[in-house]
């Protein structure tokens, strides 16, 4: 049986789950320590969950590599649909949630008093139990830890707070009239944009006090949604590859994608590109600074070879659907694939000394 070795209150960890759910595939999840999270990133040289033990011994981290690699190994059902157009849609949906909804969904877990004394205490006693000293006391640093790396290191400040939080809002009321009508997000089946959606929708906006409260309010298909793919055992026949036309209705889910995360992701790779230390990006009329992110930069190159390998009718519609600048942004300049650093990293691709 397949390992994953993570937190059941993890992203990543939450939205590998939902993919082995949606193929049908049983595994374990085996809850991470502070000692076993350093001791499992030596083999596959990133410390970072959910970290995949494959029943032949193969050790995988990266939820995008993981899935890359399943749908390989194991082809039915697909999640990924087979025409082009869709298929690069169901990406672009999937990097969207990997990184762009990375920043709501922290700032909901760590900057709400209620969320983030809730969370502390569940890390406290769950991935903390190695750690000697009382719960209560372990939380403190946690907390503390949590806001360095997840508030002041995302670059979220109280000017910019209501922009970070439109970013959940607006999701909310661009998935709820399509969720309303059908069961997944591109059509009648799966896909990688539902799985890539779940990481964040899932383990912090579904579970966690606040933002889960806002969306049994202002969208209840979206929680339904959520746990529809969570009681996933295999997609009972409906298969990605039926997936072949895109729907009217994702365009305000398009439009947040290229207003508010391809600006992003082209603003962290140029500055990587030149050596910055800091990125700036532009959301709404606030700023947001963070240090610059060699992983992220990655997304972006990954999504421009797909562009790139996508026949030119392909890349027509595609231009239709996002428009002009989101396609020049996708068509160049080309970032190089980012290549992990030999040795240990951490989930940035920054080397761990
Ligand atoms: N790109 C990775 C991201 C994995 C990731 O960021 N995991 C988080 C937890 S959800 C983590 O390991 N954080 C480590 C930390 O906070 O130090 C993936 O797709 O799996």
């Amino acid at each position: 049986m397949l390992v994953v070795h993570g937190l059941d209150l993890s992203y990543f960890t939450g939205k590998l789950e939902g993919y082995l759910r949606a193929k049908g595939l049983p595994y374990r999840l085996c809850e991470i320590s502070v000692g076993s999270f350093r001791r499992l990133a030596r083999h596959t040289g990133v410390q970072q969950m959910p970290q995949l033990e494959m029943p032949d011994g193969r050790w995988m981290t990266d939820t995008v590599r993981i899935i890359d690699a399943l749908e390989t190994e194991w082809p039915e059902p697909a999640l990924t649909p087979s025409d082009p157009v869709c298929g690069f849609i169901s990406g672009l949906i999937e990097t969207f949630a990997d990184e762009h909804l990375w920043r709501p969904a922290l700032y909901y877990r760590w900057a709400f008093a209620d969320d983030a004394r809730l969370m502390s205490a569940r890390l406290a006693r769950g991935m903390l139990r190695d750690i000697p000293g009382p719960a209560a006391l372990k939380r403190l640093p946690i907390l503390w830890r949590q806001r360095a790396h997840y508030l002041r290191g995302e670059g979220v400040t109280s000017a910019n707070r209501a922009a970070i939080e439109a970013d959940y809002l607006d999701l909310l009321d661009a998935l709820e009239p399509v969720l309303s009508r059908r069961d997944w997000v591109m059509g009648d089946a799966p896909t990688r944009a539902d799985i890539g959606l779940f990481g964040p929708m899932f383990r912090h906006f579904h579970c966690d006090p606040t933002p889960g409260r806002i969306m049994r309010a202002r969208a209840p298909s979206v929680a339904a949604w959520v746990t529809r793919l969570w009681a996933l055992n295999g997609t009972g026949g409906a298969d990605a590859r039926s997936v072949t036309s895109m729907t009217d209705d994702l365009g305000g889910v398009i439009s947040l994608i290229v207003e508010r995360c391809l600006p992003e992701l082209m603003a962290n790779a140029a500055a990587c590109a030149a050596g910055a230390g800091q990125v700036r990006y532009r959301l709404g009329n606030n700023d947001i600074r963070y240090s610059t992110n060699p992983y992220r930069a990655g997304r972006l190159s990954r999504l421009q070879h797909a562009f790139s390998a996508l026949p030119p009718s392909a890349r027509n519609t595609l231009t239709d659907l996002l428009g002009a600048a989101a396609v020049r942004l996708l068509s160049g300049p080309v970032f190089p694939e980012f290549v992990p650093a030999p040795g240990l990293s951490d989930r940035q691709g920054r080397p761990i000394r």
